[in-house]
């Protein structure tokens, strides 16, 4: 008789596992064996264990860890994968590369949680359980956007992010590049948007760190979609380019309040051209299929009072200057539809975006639905149980966040990326979801991982397991946070894991 199996506790959930007695023990004897086209997962099952285990695996015809790429393999789809783990192999199998890096992220799982620290440890079997795994993701999208505007991060922080969220099998980092209080992304035309924009405010990233970045975080299969605020939440760059604005000669400063700001990029044709020529860089930079461009809280204010703005209504036979946030939106959109890659932007009340756009639903659940319903595609971001930059306790201890309410940890679970009252066909528009960590209170990066876990772990458990097990989900969370206590993410008080 076997003894009773203990849940090894995978966060997030594999769709199928069964365990059995005995183990799989690594040491250094054990090499690895591939297929064609399974050696970068077999060099990211390297990188990842080499800090704690010290282990060479090496490639070796008679690798007793085995990983097979092959694209006839049916029902795993693209990031789905196959595990088998007995006394004597690992035999990893997926039909694409995303499945077999998910895959190793599951044999880290799956070893002693010490493994996961950056250091070597000494006297720890590295022991994998018997498993048989079949794991397919629910979503295709599952994300966590960093606002790395109002407040710099450091491209360390970026890398370490991009791990955890492997860790969790999240396959996007949504970079939310500039905002009214800062750019952070150099434009070789414009250079005055880091130097006046950015360097004084924080920071910038060069080019070749944002291109290491995205290539870092492609090794882990994670995909960086970059933001570009327009046509509002673009005051930095005013700062540096006010004649980008409504009112060119008058001068402004980098923001330094949070909200809502009335001041806006103009619609002239220089600033297109100004949107062009960012948008091609950022093109260049970041291979994504989606390329974000805001197009959320835009006041229109100054296109009532700017007579260029006023022009440019009776030029293009528009019903108003309310009308120009889709006329600009829809050039932008264009644009990047023309160069082959897809808009994304953020829904908002009584605008829809236009029909090229791939739409990110951050208020209502009902704005995700207008959109599905058209056709596009849609990622739930609703505000009320993915926004990480509220407290996630209403602890009075809780450090200084978004204030007025708390998203706990229950909340974020229980996101419904495609609400069972939605007809099959809108829900069949969505993607998937992604966290959203506005960084208005958060100065530091422990500050940041403080917010994002655990509610990145319930995130990434909706989003690739369906999300409908909350006391499973809490039980195997129990045994995660040791990994996450060996990967040093700072802890959490214990309300949030037992909320009252
Ligand atoms: C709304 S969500 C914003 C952000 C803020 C956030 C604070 C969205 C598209 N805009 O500019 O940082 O609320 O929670």
């Amino acid at each position: 008789m076997f003894p009773p199996a203990t849940d090894p506790g995978l966060v997030p959930s594999p769709s199928k596992l069964s365990r059995s007695a005995g183990a799989f023990t690594l040491d250094d004897t054990t090499a690895i064996r591939v297929t064609p086209g399974a050696g970068p997962a077999a060099a990211l099952l390297r990188t990842l264990l080499a800090p704690a285990t010290g282990l060479p695996l090496p490639l070796a015809p008679d690798g007793r860890i085995v990983l097979v790429l092959d694209p006839g393999l049916a029902g795993l789809g693209a990031e789905g994968y196959g595990l088998t783990v007995s006394g004597e192999a690992v035999l990893l199998r997926a039909a694409g590369a995303a499945g077999l890096r998910h895959g190793v992220q599951t044999i880290r799982q799956l070893l002693p949680a010490a493994v996961l620290g950056a250091r070597p440890v000494r006297g720890v079997p590295w022991s994998v359980p018997c498993v048989e795994i079949t794991d397919v993701p629910r979503y295709a999208w599952r994300g966590a956007m960093l606002d790395v505007a109002r407040h710099f991060q450091p491209v360390s922080f970026l890398r370490r992010f991009t791990d955890l969220l492997a860790l969790h099998k999240l396959n996007v980092l949504h970079l939310h590049l500039t905002d009214d209080q800062g750019w952070r992304m150099p434009v070789a035309a414009y250079p005055g948007l880091t130097e006046v924009a950015g360097l004084p405010h924080g920071g910038a990233y060069s080019r070749a760190e944002l291109c290491d970045l995205v290539a870092y975080a492609a090794e882990r299969g994670v995909t960086v979609v970059p933001e570009i605020e327009m046509p509002g939440h673009a005051r930095a760059a005013l700062a540096a380019y006010p004649h980008l604005g409504n009112f060119p000669e008058r001068r402004l400063d980098v923001w330094e309040s949070w909200g809502v700001c009335d001041t806006v990029l103009g619609v002239t044709d220089e600033v297109l051209d100004f949107c062009r020529t960012v948008l091609d860089e950022v093109m260049d930079t970041f291979p994504s299929p989606y390329i974000h461009v805001g197009g959320d809280e835009c006041p229109t204010t100054e296109w009532h009072r700017s007579p260029t703005a006023l022009r440019r209504v009776a030029e293009e036979g528009l019903a108003g200057p309310d009308a120009l946030h889709g006329w600009f939106m829809q050039r932008v959109g264009d644009f990047l539809t023309r160069r082959g890659r897809r808009p994304l932007g953020w829904t908002e009340t009584g605008r829809d975006l236009p029909e090229s756009f791939a739409a990110l639903a951050w208020r209502d659940e009902e704005h995700g639905l207008v959109a599905a319903r058209r056709g596009q595609p849609v990622i739930m971001a609703p505000h009320r149980s993915t926004y990480l930059d509220y407290p996630q306790s209403a602890h009075p201890d809780e450090p200084l966040g978004q204030p007025g309410r708390a998203v706990d940890l229950p909340a974020v679970y229980a996101t419904e990326p495609a609400p069972a009252h939605w007809e099959t066909d809108a829900a069949a528009h969505v993607l998937g979801t992604q966290a959203q960590l506005w960084t208005e209170y958060v100065a530091t990066a422990a500050h940041a991982e403080y917010l994002a876990f655990p509610r990145l772990c319930a995130l990434a458990d909706t989003a690739w397991s369906g999300g409908r097990d909350w006391p499973g989900f809490q039980a195997r969370l129990h045994h995660h946070r040791t990994r996450l206590d060996a990967l040093g993410v700072p802890s959490r008080p214990s309300a949030i894991l037992h909320p009252e």
